[in-house]
């Protein structure tokens, strides 16, 4: 692995926002593709940050620096992941589920699908079934991403996909989910029209929904 993506993942896991940044434009100077710096830089840097959190060797506080630092990176990456600029391929309404605040992977899938040429109405996090019905019906969206990173929050899909059938908008709307703990079964068990498990996969999965 280049020698920049192993510095980016140190820094990150050290919270050093300036530092990632810098690194992000280096390794961008170098050559490198933006999904080489996203999967193998911040990516990895921020699974380690995950192990150790889990392990109780990091804390929350240790936690949020390091995802401030993980945000620097990837705002640097925007433009790069955003550059293919084609024409709107639908109308994605996008946010974290109710209860949840973990937004990195979430606006990572958000920006990926901007950059395949998707309008995006990001809703942010903690977004309650009710302000996705509310966004689907004035944006006239034609697919909607949910996404959990808690167990204890996920169930807040189904309850999002059960008001829209109750709205009778479930026919209108393409519902594709994801999240660390979320699954292909789960997402069969709830209703919803397709899962994935990366930001890459979720733009497929959601250009096979569209075609
Ligand atoms: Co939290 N947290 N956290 N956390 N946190 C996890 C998720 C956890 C697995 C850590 C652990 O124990 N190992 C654990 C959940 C356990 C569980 O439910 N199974 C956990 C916990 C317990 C908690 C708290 C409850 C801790 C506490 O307070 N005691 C608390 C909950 C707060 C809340 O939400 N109400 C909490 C808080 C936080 C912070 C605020 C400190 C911070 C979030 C900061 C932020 O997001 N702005 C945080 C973080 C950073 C994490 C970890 C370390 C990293 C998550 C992350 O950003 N990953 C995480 C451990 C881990 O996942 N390794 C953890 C990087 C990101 C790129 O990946 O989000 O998986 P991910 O997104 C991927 C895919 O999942 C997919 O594509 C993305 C890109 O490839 N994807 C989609 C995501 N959404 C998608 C939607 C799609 C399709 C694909 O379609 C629409």
């Amino acid at each position: 692995m280049p020698n920049i993506l192993k510095i980016m993942q140190t820094d990150l896991y050290d919270g050093d926002m300036d530092a990632v940044e810098a690194a992000t434009r280096k390794a961008i100077d170098e050559g490198m593709s933006p999904k080489e710096i996203l999967d193998n830089g911040l990516i990895l840097g921020m699974e380690a940050v995950g192990r150790d959190f889990k392990a109780g060797d990091l804390y929350i506080p240790e936690v949020l620096l390091c995802a401030r630092a993980m945000h620097a990176g990837m705002e640097v990456l925007r433009p790069l992941l955003e550059e293919s600029g084609v024409p709107a391929r639908g109308k994605l309404v996008i946010g974290t589920v109710a209860g949840d605040l973990h937004d990195i992977g979430k606006n990572l899938v958000s920006m990926m699908f901007q950059g395949a040429g998707f309008e995006v109405i990001d809703l942010g996090v903690d977004v309650s079934p009710e302000k996705f019905i509310e966004a689907v019906r004035a944006e006239n969206a034609n697919l909607i991403g949910m996404s959990a990173l808690l167990t204890t929050t996920m169930p807040s899909m189904k309850v999002t996909i059960d008001a829209l059938i109750k709205e009778g908008l479930r026919d209108k709307v393409k519902v594709l989910i994801g999240g660390a703990p979320v699954t292909a079964k789960y997402a069969q068990d709830i209703g919803a029209d397709s899962f994935a498990s990366d930001a890459g996969a979720a733009v497929e999965a959601a250009q096979n929904l569209m075609a």
